[in-house]
């Protein structure tokens, strides 16, 4: 067996710059991983689990999973699926867990000027995009033959430099797309950032720290929207507040010392809670109230 197929120490690529980079050593950071960066700063050593970090660019990372470096990375999905359509000899990723931030979406926009009617006008048209597959996919698809010009950065300014018609690019505020003078008229793909591993699970040791390491992973995803919320009130008003909790979880309910007709709730709610939620609740009863964020749960 080599040497890379039979390490004992589990490898996650993440972006070594760029925007996912920071959110996806945050969240590790929230599973307990803490790492020390060697000097050429491409590599993270796991001080308190055998869990390393690779830091490489995010084009980088299907090939490192497929080729058995890293068993895992952090990744846009738009990133993954751009190279399982160009390699479709390789063995499919897993999209082990979606992450909830990098959130995007890679969509065809139009200079302004023109009307958007639907796929069909894109024959003929050349389409600037960094993601050649996935809009070959798409227009394959939709039935329509168009000439894409592929494009490694600067996609959006291509129809003003002549280059191309229209661009398909990644969008998330829109704001480059207004800048630019260009309307998205079409969604190709919804994308975000996502844990990827190869499609089988390693059967060594790195397979059980995987198994790990996702049920921390859910620990902090699962509470991320969460809220924790304390509050007192008259213990006629429970049903009326138990009603107005986002989610309708379960109280904890508990009686006051001394006030056997006052309690104390406490309850996790799936969702923010809102100045609005707080309001209605205070006036069933409800006061002392606390709203705290909800870092890590284990059940
Ligand atoms: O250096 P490296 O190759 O690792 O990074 P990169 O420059 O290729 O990628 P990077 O860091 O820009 O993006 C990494 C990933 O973040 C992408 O693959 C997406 O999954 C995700 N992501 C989320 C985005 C955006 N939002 C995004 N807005 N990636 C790029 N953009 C760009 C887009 O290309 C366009 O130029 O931002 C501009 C549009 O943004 P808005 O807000 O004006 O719409
Ligand atoms: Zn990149």
């Amino acid at each position: 067996m080599s040497e890379l197929a039979s390490r004992e120490r589990l490898r996650i690529a993440v972006q070594k710059s760029g925007r996912l980079g920071d959110p996806a050593r945050d969240l590790l950071t929230r599973c307990g991983l803490n790492f020390r960066q060697s000097r050429d700063k491409l590599f993270c050593f796991g001080e308190s689990m055998p869990i390393d970090l690779l830091l490489v660019r995010d084009d980088d990372m299907p090939g490192l999973i497929a080729g058995g470096v890293c068993d895992l990375a952090i990744v846009g999905r738009n990133v993954l699926q751009e190279y399982a359509l160009g390699h479709a000899g390789d063995s499919p990723f897993s999209e082990l867990r979606a992450l909830g931030f990098g959130g995007c979406r890679l969509s065809i926009a139009l200079p302004q000027e023109i009307a958007w009617c639907d796929a069909r006008q894109l024959a003929g048209q050349r389409i600037a995009t960094s993601y050649p597959n996935l809009l070959g996919d798409w227009l394959r698809r939709s039935q329509v033959e168009a000439r894409i010009v592929e494009l490694s950065g600067s996609v959006e300014i291509a129809p003003r430099l002549g280059t191309a018609d229209l661009i398909c690019d990644l969008v998330s505020s829109g704001a480059t797309l207004v800048a630019n003078q260009l309307a998205e008229v079409a969604t190709v793909m919804n994308s975000e950032a996502v844990l990827a591993g190869a499609a089988t699970t390693p059967i060594d040791e790195r397979g059980d720290l995987l198994e790990l390491l996702l049920r921390r992973l859910d620990g902090v995803l699962n509470v991320r929207e969460s809220r924790l919320i304390l509050l007192q009130a008259p213990r006629a008003a429970l049903a009326d507040i138990s009603d107005l909790l986002p989610g309708k979880p379960r109280p904890l309910v508990t009686s006051i010392e001394g006030s056997p007709d006052q309690i104390s709730l406490q309850a996790v709610c799936s969702g923010q809670i809102g100045w609005a939620d707080l309001e209605a609740m205070r006036r069933v009863g409800a006061h002392a109230m606390l709203v705290l964020p909800v870092e890590k749960m284990l059940s």
